[in-house]
């Protein structure tokens, strides 16, 4: 008969092979604290949209899986470097996908290595009843991993362990049986509140807190116009964002390729712009459908990319900008091609742009239209008086 403290020191030990790099464990109590979290949230409007909408399901493992006792969680670490990253140069002009999208999907990788652990655990308690975890489930992981002891919350909102800093993600599985908790870890921020100071829109609203609708991570992953003022904000990001995590202290010194899985090919998580004005819904699957960053598909990473290339003022995206605005079917392309139109400039640009103002029939797009042409001007004035 193996004791609760012996499945759990198995478990443990299982990890190593699996290649986990950290696992603790938490009762299934219903998380209260975070539920009162959770209702000021919603009723702040600091949501994003993409968590589990039911609040009791949200704090409540047993809602989940009703026998839960246990709740087992893990970090798998990202703190991936990439060797030889292709360079930006004018013409051929660069985005980026932030480091959580590198190499293969994390919800595959962190669901493979849980299933591992369910099989072993089912080799030592053959009857056990388990629910696995990976983002998409109801409850915080986060809030889970903190319980656990896998690491402590920053102001920046993140689940920070000593080890990794916060270049981990998480995951967890439900089990029905007791296995002898672990205590949250008790190191924290400190006074430093340097990513509180380094968010560009002021998002973090305050220590932990995180009004979701001004990160720029949430802003890139919207389906509809990208509103004017993160437009310049964006610094080349197609998908995510992570200067919270870049200035964090605690992650400082962690560049180092640790997951084998997570290894980024540079031409795709830093793609060249241009070919993705023009990409088939087929060539997008092919090529990014392996990536956590394309779950979105390909709509918000286009306008991300038409922005960039608006910012960098490319002047050989013209004619593929031109086509956008006069053939694509969606309106935010159209739009947002008419804005990139307006900040590069350049007589080409501006007959396209006065052509499609006589045709277009979006409202939305007709505005982007007209601002692109006064904003022209007032920059081509700006430009002469310069000069
Ligand atoms: C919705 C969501 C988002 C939204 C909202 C993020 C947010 N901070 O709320 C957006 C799209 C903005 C987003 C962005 C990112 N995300 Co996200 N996201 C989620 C998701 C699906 C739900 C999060 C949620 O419910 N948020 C609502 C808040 C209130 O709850 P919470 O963050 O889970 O937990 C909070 C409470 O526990 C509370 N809390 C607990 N104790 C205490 C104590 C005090 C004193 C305070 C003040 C607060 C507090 O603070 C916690 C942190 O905010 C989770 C997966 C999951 N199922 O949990 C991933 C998850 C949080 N995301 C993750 C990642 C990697 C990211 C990005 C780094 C990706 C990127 N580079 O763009 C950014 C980071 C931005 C940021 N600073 O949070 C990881 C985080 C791993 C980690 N080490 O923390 C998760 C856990 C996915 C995973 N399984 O690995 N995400
Ligand atoms: S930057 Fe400073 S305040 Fe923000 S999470 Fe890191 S240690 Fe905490």
């Amino acid at each position: 008969m193996v004791t609760p403290e012996q499945i759990k020191q198995s478990l443990i030990q299982e990890t190593e092979r699996l290649g986990i790099d950290k696992i603790g464990f938490a009762s299934a109590d219903p998380f209260l604290e975070l539920k009162e979290r959770l209702i000021q949230h919603r009723k702040s409007g600091f949501e994003s949209g993409f968590e589990e909408p039911d609040l009791d399901k949200r704090t409540d493992p047993r809602l989940s899986l009703p026998n839960a006792r246990t709740i087992i969680a893990i970090a798998l670490a990202y703190p991936t470097r990439m060797d030889d990253p292709p360079a930006n140069r004018p013409g051929a002009y660069r985005g980026f996908f932030c480091r959580a999208s590198w190499g293969e999907d994390y919800h595959h990788v962190l669901r493979r290595k849980l299933e591992g652990l369910e099989r072993h655990l089912r080799e030592l308690v053959p009857d056990v009843t388990t629910e696995i975890m990976v983002d998409t489930g109801a409850l915080s992981d986060r809030a889970v991993a903190e319980r656990a002891g896998i690491g402590f919350i920053g102001k920046n909102t993140s689940l920070i362990t000593t080890q990794f800093g916060s270049w981990v993600y998480l995951g967890e599985m439900l089990v029905d049986i007791a296995l002898p908790p672990d205590q949250p870890v008790t190191e924290g921020c400190g006074d430093c509140t340097v990513c509180i100071d380094a968010c560009p829109t002021g998002a973090l609203v305050g220590p932990g807190q995180l009004n979701s609708q001004a990160c720029l991570a949430y802003q890139t992953q919207t389906k509809g116009f990208l509103a004017d003022e993160y437009r310049d904000l964006l610094g080349g990001y197609l998908y995510g964002y992570e200067t919270c995590q870049a200035v964090c202290p605690f992650n400082r010194g962690k560049n180092f390729t640790h997951q084998e899985a997570f290894r980024p090919d540079p031409e795709k998580v830093k793609p060249l712009l241009k070919p993705l004005l023009t990409i088939s819904n087929r060539q997008f699957q092919q090529r990014f459908g392996t990536m956590a960053g394309s779950w979105r598909g390909k709509k918000p990473i286009q306008r991300n990319a038409i922005i960039a290339l608006g910012r960098f003022r490319d002047k050989s995206a013209v004619p593929d900008l031109i086509k956008l605005l006069q053939d694509d079917p969606r309106p935010v392309i159209r739009g947002t091609a008419a804005w990139a139109l307006g900040r590069i400039g350049g007589s080409e640009a501006e007959k396209a742009l006065m052509e499609a103002e006589q045709r277009e029939q979006d409202s939305e797009v007709q505005k982007e239209i007209k601002r692109a042409l006064k904003n022209r001007i007032t920059h081509e004035k700006q430009e002469n008086e310069q000069g």
